[in-house]
């Protein structure tokens, strides 16, 4: 059969059975489920990793050839208008649609998974008993927001997400009136929802609702909690619906966590509850309202659920269960009518209604290749022939083999365990190896906490999301002169994230601090011998950035070498032109210079390896040698690489002629890396031009 077939097969099939847990079985279902030390490999989808992306693109084009139909019920459903239309019965056929209409896109393109298949039901109930856009809803983080957006207008090109030119994989206020706030990072949607609450009530708009829905994973965030300390005194008219699946992308970790669990698994007094509500319920409407107030008088006497929050000055609702559309609507509607600020525990089940997704719900979290949309079964074809590992593979591993070697190093990740295997060391050494949950300020302090007594704290960040904890790097680490080993992941653009997940800024925003040393490896030998080096060094912060996906070496297990800080390599050395990298870039230049040759150009190839401090020896022979010089970075022009490369020519009062390639000061759209690449011009064969043009400047002066 062939794929096009196949896919129509796929299409054909009827919506897969939902695994029946029982309602108070949920959570420890989910609880069950969760592996702290999964370490699975998933496919990526890197344009310049060459044979497995592009068996993937393939494969995906092929599938593209048949268009996926909505359920009968969703096609009518263009804006949340029309699903407000719909009595309340047909609410539950549009939500078993929706879900089917994300896994057959999903199967196809690629994307987040889980989390939108988790909260079907409430996006539906959401946009049924809210007046959206006018009522405002800020989904965190925004991984969940697939059944949103192909309810807001969006079903039509839907098959475009995260696509290049295609719509974003996240919420974005550019895109729809219905995203009311941009995300991409998490727990912000508290902040931003109480802004907007605060905004109304200064206008005089009383009627407005203004809604957070935030998952259990990113409440462990500061951030959430600074907003909502705020809130609870505010008094602004704000619900946050804390959307409680127990899973991070990881499992979720830590005592809010414990809390959270506690408060949805107090069995005797759910059940009591369930009892006496459906009992009641058979009798009419005024006993269920004696039976909440004793269930009121039941929470604050005896458990006290949501202490916590109620704390804060949140009034506490739930938990509920965020797979009964019918419990939702008529929850939301009750909340409507109650002012001020308030959280509703709704719980779910990451992954809901696809077997594979419930059952190993990390590796569900996201999917980059095509599956069988029934048995979850991957598309991508396997090779035979080794491939280079992963950047986060070769750091996950290195770590082990130094931490085996050397007691005083521990791991620190904020809840990217998986994302930049750490997880490794979580299985191997797991008492030094910490997920901190969603909290990048807290790592990178807790970092220099360890420094401090002597550890080796190597704290593993993505490079965007670093961004969220500058000062603890200034303040905590770079003025205390304390030996944090930083490694950067996912340094560059990263592709089908888009701008919220590029880690453009690192270089420029790091280079500026005293204190810092900051590397980028060329191939994953470089990445271990920079990570052995860190280890040896005393003083200094060190950072070393690498991209999202495979390096270059099939044996990539060499022994350590202690490398010169502030030292470069020469590549080549050439006659012309002077090409200046730093990182993984670099093999760019290496794979167009038999082309050159061929064309009788001899160019200069360093791979800088530090930017800071810059091999200035190196600096002195390139600037006296060349006339011409190329510097290539995978990370923002201004501030960058490139600028370090021109302030020492100024400072040295060289008169080189300097191009620089990388990052414009714009923001980065989605696509993959190479289309990324090609849209900045330093693709390639842009590269190639470049040098070319440069040198048909030289021969004509
Ligand atoms: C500041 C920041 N750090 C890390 C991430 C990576 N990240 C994306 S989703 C996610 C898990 C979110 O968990 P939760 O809020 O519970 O939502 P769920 O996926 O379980 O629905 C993480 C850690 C991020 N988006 N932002």
């Amino acid at each position: 059969m062939s794929v096009a077939n196949e896919v129509q097969a796929w299409h054909a099939t009827s919506l897969p059975a939902y695994s029946p847990t029982p309602k108070r079985k949920r959570r420890e279902h989910a609880l069950k489920n969760k592996n702290p030390n999964s370490y699975q490999k998933t496919i990526s989808l890197q344009l310049y990793s060459k044979f497995s992306s592009l068996s993937i693109i393939f494969l995906r084009n092929s599938m593209m050839q048949t268009k996926i139909e909505a359920g009968e019920l969703l096609k009518t459903i263009n804006y949340p208008e029309d699903l407000r239309k719909l009595p309340e019965e047909k609410l539950l056929q549009i939500s078993e649609e929706l879900r089917q209409y994300i896994i057959d896109i999903v199967s196809v393109y690629g994307g987040h998974f889980g989390a939108s298949l988790g909260v079907t039901e409430l996006t539906v109930a959401l946009h049924y008993v809210f007046n959206t856009p006018y009522d405002e809803l800020v989904w965190d983080v925004g991984h969940q927001a697939y059944g949103h957006k192909i309810l807001t207008g969006r079903r039509e090109v839907f098959h475009t997400n995260r696509l290049y030119k295609g719509i974003s994989g996240f919420p974005k206020r550019k895109e729809s009136k219905y995203d009311s706030f941009g995300v991409g990072h998490s727990s912000t949607s508290i902040s931003a929802a109480l802004g907007m609450a605060i905004a109304s009530r200064l206008k005089g708009i009383q009627d407005k609702h203004h809604i957070a829905v935030i998952g259990d994973g990113a409440m462990t965030a500061g951030m959430a909690f600074e907003a909502m300390n705020h809130a609870g005194v505010d008094k602004a008219n704000l619900l946050i619906i804390l959307n409680d699946n127990c899973m991070s992308i990881d499992p979720n970790v830590g005592a809010l966590k414990e809390y959270l669990t506690d408060l949805t698994t107090s069995k005797w007094y759910n059940k009591f509850r369930d009892d006496l509500w459906d009992l009641l319920g058979k009798m009419g409407k005024i006993p269920q309202k004696i039976a909440s107030k004793i269930e009121d008088g039941l929470k604050s006497s005896i458990l006290k659920p949501g202490m916590l929050f109620e704390a804060l000055g949140l009034r506490y609702f739930g938990p509920i269960d965020g797979h009964n559309i019918h419990t939702l609507v008529h929850t939301l509607r009750d909340l409507k009518n109650i002012p001020g600020p308030k959280l509703l525990h709704v719980v779910t089940v990451k992954g809901k209604g696809f077997a594979p997704a419930e059952k190993e719900q990390t590796k569900w979290h996201a999917q980059s290749s095509p599956f069988d949309k029934i048995t979850g079964q991957s598309f991508a074809k396997k090779t035979d022939k080794p491939q280079p590992p992963k950047y986060q593979d070769v750091f996950g591993h290195t770590l082990v083999e130094l931490a085996k070697a050397n007691n005083k190093i521990v791991g620190i990740t904020p809840a990217m365990p998986s994302g930049c295997s750490m997880n490794i060391m979580m299985k191997e050494i797991p008492e030094r190896a910490f997920d901190v949950g969603i909290c990048e300020q807290h790592a990178v302090t807790l970092s220099a906490g360890l420094a401090t007594q002597g550890m080796i704290p190597f704290c593993n960040i993505y490079s965007s999301f670093m961004q969220r904890a500058y000062d603890q790097v200034i303040h905590d680490v770079a003025i205390q002169e304390l030996p944090v080993i930083f490694c950067l992941d996912r340094a560059g653009v990263v592709g089908a994230d888009g701008p919220t997940h590029h880690g453009c800024y690192d270089i420029a925003y790091f280079r500026c601090i005293p204190n810092m040393i900051i590397a980028s490896p060329m191939n994953e030998q470089e990445l271990r011998n920079l990570m052995y080096t860190a280890t040896l060094n005393e003083k200094n912060a060190f950072v070393i950035r690498y991209p999202r996906g495979e390096g270059v070496m099939i044996d990539w297990k060499t022994p350590f070498e202690k490398i010169q800080i502030g030292k470069g390599r020469t590549i080549q050395e050439g006659e012309e032109i002077a090409v200046l990298t730093i990182g993984h870039i670099g093999n760019y230049v290496t794979t167009i210079q038999p082309e050159l040759q061929e064309n009788n150009i001899y160019i200069g190839h360093y791979d800088m390896r530090f930017v800071k401090p810059i091999d200035e020896e190196l600096m002195h022979h390139i600037c006296q040698k060349y006339d011409k010089i190329i510097t290539i970075e995978d990370g923002s022009l201004m501030g960058g690489f490139g600028s370090a490369v021109l302030e020492f020519i100024a400072d040295n009062r060289y008169k080189n002629t300097v191009k620089r390639l990388g990052i414009p000061d714009k923001v980065i759209e989605h696509g993959t890396q190479l289309e990324l690449h090609k849209e900045m011009g330093f693709a390639p064969e842009q590269i190639l031009e470049t040098i070319k043009t440069m040198k048909l400047v030289e021969i004509i002066s």
